[in-house]
Parts: C-alpha cells; structure tokens; sequence
C-alpha cells in the first residue's frame, strides 16, 4: 500500500498549498490509492519521521518497493510507472523531466522568496525595501516561463503530465497575489489544470483533516 505523510492541520494561509498536494495529485492522475500518514508538528520532529524525511518536512512517501522523500522526486517516480503522467518515448520522458525540473528549479525559489516576504515574514521592516526587488525578478521569470508555454496547453508536449503538477502547484504559491492575472496564458493555463478532477480530488484529500482538526 502507499503511504505518504502530510500534516493534520496548518494555518489558513498554507491550505490547500502543502506541497503533499503534488503526490496526492500524481497519484489520483494515475489512479493509484493511498493512505495520508497524517502528522502534527511534533511528530516531524521525532527521529522515527526525521529517519523517513531527514527535515522533519511533508510529503514522504513510501510503497512496498521504495521509501523517499523530495515531492519533486516522488511525482517522478510516480510519473515512471504511468504513461498518464509521462510518454514511453525517450523524448517525451526527457521533456517531462526538464520540465519537472524547470518547475522546481526554475520558477518554484522565485514564488517562494515573494511568499516568504507577504507570508512568514509580513509586516516586518526589511522586507519594504526588499520586496519590489523579489517582485521585479518574479515578473521577468513568469514573462520567460508565458513566452515558452506559447499556444500550447500543456508544457512538455501534448499531454497533461507530471511537469503540469509541478508547475501548476508551483504557480499557485501566488494565490496570495493578483500577480498571474498580468500573465493570462499562465492563468488560463492553471485554471486547465486545476479543472482537472484528479486536481479536485487531492485538494479535496488534503483540505479534510484541516478541517476535521480545527483547533478550537
Ligand atoms: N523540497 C521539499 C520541501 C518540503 C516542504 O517545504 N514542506 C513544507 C510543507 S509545503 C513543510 O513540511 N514545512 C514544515 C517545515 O519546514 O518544518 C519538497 O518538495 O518535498
């Protein structure tokens, strides 16, 4: 059976943005059932969970093969065994990969140094001077990553793939902004993906224990 660790409850700002978001989607894309191995914070930090995921973080993942943590690496794995998520041809694969990657590599630190400022770090002096400079940097990677989508729908070929995972769960690390609506081939291409069912179920999956855990 797989199972992959998330967390019982975090604050309204992270729902619905955990980055278990990715392997859940993965799985129900390739149609795979799972169980959520659900943590709170003192959890990650016990040796047992920092020996699965060495940085006390979500998501790990295991099967009755392998164990990793790394949701980048785990949609790939994932994506290996499903031609729903990643062509058999060579090129295809090495489009999906770089892609992948691209997402992770390319875009994802840019969304995450802006979240850094308007969300861990709000209010706070330094980040008045910083911040147009993390915007600017931001804006010219998302007008880069717009120009390379094109017309296409998806980015590594044809077809929906892991790739669309990651970079759609990349770009709504910006939902705290208005920013993508300056960029409407990049949102019309997230609401694509975000249409998906497969989308709606693992958010659906994630959200549930947030909900159910609510402290009073
Ligand atoms: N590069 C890691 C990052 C994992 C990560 O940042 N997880 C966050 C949730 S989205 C987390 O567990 N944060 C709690 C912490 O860092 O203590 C991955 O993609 O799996």
């Amino acid at each position: 059976m797989i199972e992959v660790s998330a967390f019982k409850w975090v604050p309204p700002f992270a729902q619905g943005v955990v980055r278990d978001l990715r392997v859940r989607w993965a799985l129900e894309e390739a149609g795979y059932g799972y169980d959520d191995r659900l943590l709170g914070f003192e959890d990650c930090a016990s040796s047992a969970y920092r020996a699965w995921q060495p940085f006390g973080q979500v998501p790990a993942f295991r099967d009755d093969r392998v164990e990793m943590f790394e949701s980048g690496a785990i949609v790939l794995y994932i994506a290996q065994k499903s031609d729903l998520l990643m062509p058999y041809d060579e090129a295809g694969r090495a489009m999906v990969m770089t892609w992948l990657f691209a997402a992770l590599n390319s875009v994802e630190p840019y969304v995450t140094d802006l979240a850094a400022i308007d969300l861990f770090h709000a209010g706070e002096a330094w980040t008045v001077e910083r911040r147009p400079q993390v915007e600017d940097a931001l804006r010219r990677r998302l007008g880069d990553l717009q120009t390379a989508l094109g017309d296409r729908q998806w980015f590594a070929g044809d077809q929906f793939s892991a790739a669309d995972i990651l970079m759609a769960t990349v770009l709504r690390g910006l939902r705290h902004t208005a920013i993508l609506a300056d960029y409407p081939a990049l949102s019309a291409y997230l609401e694509r993906c975000t249409a998906r069912p497969a989308f709606r179920r693992a958010l659906a999956e994630q959200m549930a224990p947030f909900k159910a855990n609510e402290p009073a």
